[in-house]
């Protein structure tokens, strides 16, 4: 479809005629902007949201530690994104896929994925549903609709349009939601998924992280343009920016993006505006390349705090609550961490378990030889894999608290 103006001298629109503005309800101190109303929420919705927020920092404020302790091999944090993260997933059904890039674990904590469940993954144990073969972080859940993380960027997003079309097709008034940073935006796939979606008429909200950063390399630097949010005028989508640390905005914009893609079959495309506090992942150390003073102005805008307020403001929270809602988790956290460290990883025959319905010649002979290669060096492999003899069932008293699988 194109339009049919016709102009007859030449005329040239550069796109900054457009300014997007940003959707925010609540300030800082837990009060509502002059003229802004709070979507409908209940006590109990609010409550789960919070204690999501905070279990989701302790979860990361934990484990980030532990792989300093040399526990971990690699971590990532989604700290001072946690409304954005969380916000989205709690306007959902709980039945909409959720297809993310790899900062969400809120949005898991909020389905109901245990400490136990994040533990198992993070260490690569018997019990983690991935069996191992993944770095840490690459969460999924088939009971919590939530696609497993991979590694490669914007990869989610083509196939959030593909999995939204096929949830048109049948018909049963689901969507899928797609998370992703502004730096995967730069990718070919987004803009793909984007016109795909379009095109075919499919229920997805695109939902960008942009958080000011792309590991070392600032927004500013990666698009001239006025963040991600104008891109979707190139594709007819509607499109939504909102303050990403404000919790009652993203909820709401959420959910009406999820009233036009269920009800109209239309991709909606949301920029919440945040910023990653932590470092990158494990790796990285952001005093190369931001100022300690830029952190701290981000550091006065945290999302938990400005619910908290909020929260207190309607008498709905108090700091005995906090007080105790912090000590509880962080207990868990470290309880929970040392029952996952002490399982013994997978059978080493799963690693070639899954790959065809058969295990090939090649891949057997494989296996063999790692088998022999462990035999020799058994000093040199973790302590415990129980991997050569699979028949051999190691005694592990937790193995009744196993998780339900994917
Ligand atoms: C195709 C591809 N290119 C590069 C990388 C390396 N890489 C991992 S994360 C990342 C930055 C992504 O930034 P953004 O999408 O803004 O997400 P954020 O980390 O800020 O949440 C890069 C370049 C990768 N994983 N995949
Ligand atoms: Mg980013």
């Amino acid at each position: 479809m194109t339009t049919t103006q016709d102009i007859h001298s030449p005329r040239f629109l550069a796109g900054d005629e457009f300014s997007i503005p940003t959707f925010r309800l609540l300030q800082q101190d837990g009060t509502l902007f002059e003229g802004a109303e709070a979507p409908e929420l209940s006590r109990e919705q609010a409550l789960k949201i919070y204690h999501t927020m905070v279990a989701t920092r302790v979860l990361d404020e934990r484990m980030m530690a532990a792989q300093r302790q040399g526990r971990l091999s690699f971590y990532m944090q989604c700290t001072g994104e946690e409304a954005a993260v969380i916000g989205a997933a709690a306007a959902l059904d709980d039945a909409d896929m959720i297809m993310a890039q790899y900062r969400e674990q809120g949005a898991l904590v909020y389905r109901g994925f245990s400490y136990d469940e994040f533990m198992n993954q993070l260490f690569g144990n018997e019990l983690d549903y991935g069996k191992g073969r993944q770095m840490p972080i690459h969460y999924g859940s088939r009971k919590l609709h939530y696609m497993t993380i991979s590694s490669p960027l914007a990869t989610q997003i083509p196939q959030a349009a593909g999995y939204a079309y096929g949830q048109k097709l049948a018909g049963e008034g689901h969507c899928t939601l797609c998370f992703f940073g502004e730096g995967a935006a730069s990718e070919g796939d987004f803009h793909a998924a984007l016109n795909m979606a379009a095109v075919h008429e499919v229920p997805v909200i695109f939902f960008c992280r942009n958080n000011g950063y792309a590991i070392s390399t600032p927004s500013i630097e990666q698009f001239a343009a006025d963040g991600v949010a104008p891109r979707a005028f190139g594709y007819r989508m509607h499109v939504i920016r909102v303050d990403g640390n404000d919790i009652l905005a993203v909820l709401s914009a959420t959910r009406e993006a999820r009233r036009i893609a269920v009800e109209q079959n239309k991709p909606v495309l949301i920029e919440a505006m945040s910023y990653r506090l932590a470092a990158h992942s494990s790796s990285d150390d952001p005093s190369g390349y931001r100022s300690k003073k830029e952190e701290a102005a981000w550091r006065e805008k945290d999302p938990i705090l400005r619910m908290q307020h909020w929260l207190i403001d309607q008498g709905w929270w108090n700091d005995d609550e906090e007080k105790a809602l912090q000590e509880s988790l962080r207990r868990e956290v470290l309880e929970t961490m040392k029952r996952a460290e002490k399982r013994p990883p997978p059978p080493l025959d799963s690693l070639v378990s899954d790959v065809y319905a058969d295990v090939t010649p090649a891949l057997q002979r494989q296996l063999d030889r790692l088998k022999a290669h462990v035999r020799q060096y058994p000093e040199a492999y973790p302590k415990g894999a129980r991997s050569l003899d699979p028949d051999v069932k190691v005694h592990d008293d937790d193995a009744d608290d196993a998780q339900g699988g994917k």
